[in-house]
């Protein structure tokens, strides 16, 4: 194994992938950012179990989560940087392509450290489910987030990432984007969810989703039932309305989410280094 670790010159790499014409519209980037959330949004506190250590989604156990559907597209833009650098583990890279990726649509500059590991801890896989379900509400949000050790507030700042992407019928069900403008990072979600009227409407598939057509554009926009959640309950809501009207705040607090998001279950010691993965089975030699 190389011990050469120029994160720089793999960051370089990620940002010149981002730019995908065939791809949805036109960016890699949502979809590497949804990688690196659910690579990590697998954490339980309790029982310290999941997160992005180890890297579990590239086996079936994991990956194969219909929760994680559609993220195998994220996975193979990524293939040529592993290539191209080899010493780095699939747990850094996914959550360093989820930072990078925000960075490059115009959103907040997220601390990241690497070192993580792709040894797989057999006793430390989570069990399916533990990604949140968008057919629920506050109460299931606040079961799924909770257990990872985040509060109200970072809920609704890490619900702000659905400015970013689509969501397709193929994978989660659901279908269409949050914002018009889908590739770029703002509060534009929070404002939407505030000024716009959604009325709910049966998808084909049976799926319930909540939708808002302008008649003007004649675009129809969308939002999860757990999106709509965060306006009706009370705690969640007052966080809705300080992003929708204080873009730099949601800036400051997603960027400070997302970085505790990608470190749940890592331990360091003072200088940074990672204490509970074992570097001889596939992380990084000192
Ligand atoms: Fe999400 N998300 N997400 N999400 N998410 C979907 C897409 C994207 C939920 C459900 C869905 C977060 C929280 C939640 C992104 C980032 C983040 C889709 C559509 C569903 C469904 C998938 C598909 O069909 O392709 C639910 C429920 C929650 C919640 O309960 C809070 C968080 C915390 C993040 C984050 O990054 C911090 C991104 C980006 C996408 C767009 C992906 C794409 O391919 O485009």
């Amino acid at each position: 194994m190389s011990k050469k670790r120029d994160f720089e010159a793999v960051r370089k790499d990620i940002a010149k992938l981002m730019h995908q014409p065939e791809y949805d519209d036109g960016s890699a980037g949502p979809v590497l950012v949804r990688l690196a959330w659910h690579s990590a949004g697998t954490y339980d506190a309790e029982t310290d179990t999941g997160g992005s250590n180890g890297a579990g989604m590239r086996y079936e156990a994991e990956g194969g989560d219909p929760a994680n559907a559609g993220l195998q597209h994220a996975r193979v833009f990524l293939e040529p940087v592993k290539a191209k650098h080899p010493w780095i583990t699939y747990a850094d890279l996914w959550t360093l392509a989820g930072v990078v990726a925000i960075k490059e649509m115009d959103g907040p500059t997220i601390p990241w450290k690497g070192g993580r590991t792709d040894y797989v801890d057999d006793s430390k896989l989570p069990p399916r489910g533990r990604l949140p379900d968008g057919a629920k509400g506050a109460d299931h949000l606040r079961w799924i987030f909770y257990r990872m050790g985040f509060n109200d507030q970072e809920i609704v700042a890490l619900s702000g990432a659905h400015n970013l992407g689509r969501c397709h019928s193929d994978r989660s069900g659901f279908e269409g984007a949050w914002v018009n403008n889908p590739t770029r990072f703002s509060n534009q979600y929070f404002r939407l969810l505030l000024s716009l009227q959604w009325r709910k409407k049966m998808l084909k598939n049976g799926v319930e989703q909540f939708v808002n057509f302008d008649e003007d554009t004649e675009t129809e926009l969308m939002m999860l039932p757990t999106d709509i959640a965060l306006t009706q309950d009370k705690s969640f809501c007052k966080y809705v309305e300080l992003y929708a009207r204080d873009k730099e705040r949601f800036f400051e607090d997603f960027s400070k989410v997302f970085a505790k998001l990608v470190e749940l279950g890592i331990q360091r010691d003072n200088e940074g280094n990672i204490t509970n993965s074992d570097n001889e089975k596939g992380g990084y030699h000192a």
